[in-house]
């Protein structure tokens, strides 16, 4: 097995220790929002290390949509860099956990559509698109 490497964000990291060390029955939301957050596991591109990101949960049927947001900051998240490289990933939402296969959605027309489901799950998603130049980047989850 690979290292693990927690994040250097006290706040993430520490969400990743509490949901993952409840096996997914504490720390599953977002903070005061009370929204689900999932915990995306994969590999880092340069380390090979093992990375453990949390993201809003957004379900599209058994799929999952993750944006890059990063709460509207002017670069990429690496974890984005990370998918790019290497799509294998696991998904844990709450008690289950997933081996899915990510892909970046570049169709205009699916892209919308994600997009749109995405702001229906986090409507701050909106607002950090307004705030930064880039274009977040959004992919799918699907169960390998
Ligand atoms: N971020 C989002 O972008 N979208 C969300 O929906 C979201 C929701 C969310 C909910 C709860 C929560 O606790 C956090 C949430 N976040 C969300 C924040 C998210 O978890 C990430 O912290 C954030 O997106 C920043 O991602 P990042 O990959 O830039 O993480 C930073 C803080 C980080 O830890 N960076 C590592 C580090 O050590 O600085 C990078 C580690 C890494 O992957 N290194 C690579 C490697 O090879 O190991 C090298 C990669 C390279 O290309 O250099």
């Amino acid at each position: 097995m690979a290292e693990y490497i927690p994040s250097t964000s006290d706040w993430v990291r520490e969400q990743v220790e509490i949901y993952e060390g409840s096996g997914g029955t504490e720390g599953t939301t977002l903070r005061d929002t009370g929204l689900p957050v999932i915990i995306v596991t994969n590999r880092g591109n340069q380390t090979g290390a093992v990375r453990k990101t949390p993201l809003m949960r957004v379900k599209d049927g058994n799929n999952y949509v993750l944006v890059g947001s990063r709460g509207g900051a002017p670069k990429n998240p690496v974890w984005v860099y990370n998918l790019r490289a290497d799509g294998n990933v696991e998904v844990r939402d709450e008690t289950e956990v997933y081996t899915m296969q990510v892909r970046e959605v570049e169709d205009e027309a699916e892209r919308a559509r994600l997009w749109e489901l995405s702001v229906a799950a986090f409507p701050p998603y909106e607002e950090y698109q307004n705030r930064t130049t880039r274009r977040i980047p959004v992919f799918v989850a699907e169960p390998a």
